[in-house]
């Protein structure tokens, strides 16, 4: 009787140990950009206890062998729960939100395919063309015109389709707020930098969308991980080499 109530207590003093916490907590691989934030307004949302792993991409930290481990990819956010190992923004948030039951709309089959079809289209559409419009617009040299209108054509499509979602409700999918406007959320706030200043006038349903989920405490809390961690501002020499990698073949082939 003795042993079996001794080995409760050290089973509990085991559970509830700080080792036994850092080793089971979420870690979340964060850097301060547009699909980590999505994540980052999730876990502020539920509460979850989890750890930052600063991941700076400026300076190459996304090829170290213990974060490729973790993500092939080399791109964050990237989430390890347990022995979960999860990378990419939309399957961590569906991860989450199926752990947790919190934030889905899969009441019914017709929610569950909106729900699906709207994250993905934030997935495979708003993200990845909008990366390439920022990337003609911002970072690529000259010529670019083909380039730049081809992605900033499409990034502007993509979110006109979100625009006219949110002028038929309040949020993108069943009237509730969920995960796909978190998705949303992510990469709205980057618009201006996508298509200038001037472009919320484009968009004012997605910009009501942004300013009420931004005024959440959990929204708040998720943006100020930026300046919680220290990283490297600077697009220069380094972090170019870095952020596009793909260019040391047009250096090879300038000196050929
Ligand atoms: N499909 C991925 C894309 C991830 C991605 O492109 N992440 C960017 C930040 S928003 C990144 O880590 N860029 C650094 C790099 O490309 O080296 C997702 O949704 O997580």
């Amino acid at each position: 009787m003795e042993r079996v109530i001794l080995s409760e207590v050290l089973d509990q003093l085991h559970l509830e140990s700080p080792t036994f916490r850092r080793l089971t907590m979420i870690k979340f691989y964060y850097h301060p950009s547009p699909n980590p934030a999505k994540v980052a307004l999730f876990l502020e949302e539920t509460g979850l206890d989890y750890e930052v792993v600063p991941i700076d991409t400026r300076k190459g930290e996304q090829f170290d062998p213990a974060f490729l481990a973790i993500n092939p990819n080399a791109k964050t956010p990237a989430l390890t729960d347990g022995d979960a190992v999860l990378f990419d923004s939309t399957a961590i948030l569906l991860y989450l939100a199926q752990k947790t039951g919190r934030f889905l709309v899969d009441k019914t089959d017709a929610d569950r395919a909106q729900m699906l079809s709207w994250l993905m289209l934030v997935a495979t559409g708003i993200g990845p063309y909008g990366g390439q419009a920022v990337h003609f617009k911002h970072f690529a040299p000259e010529p670019k015109e083909y380039a730049l209108n081809r992605y900033t054509y499409e990034a502007e499509r993509h979110w006109g389709l979100v625009e006219a979602q949110l002028g038929k409700g309040r949020y993108m999918v069943g009237g509730t707020y969920s995960i796909v406007d978190m998705s949303v959320w992510g990469w709205a706030r980057a618009i201006p930098f996508i298509f200038g200043p001037d472009a919320w006038g484009q968009y004012p349903n997605v910009k009501r969308l942004v300013d009420e989920i931004s005024a959440r405490p959990a929204a708040e809390r998720a943006a100020a991980l930026a300046s919680k961690y220290s990283f490297k501002q600077e697009m220069d020499e380094q972090a170019r080499q870095n952020m596009f990698p793909q260019n040391k073949r047009l250096a090879t082939v300038a000196k050929i």
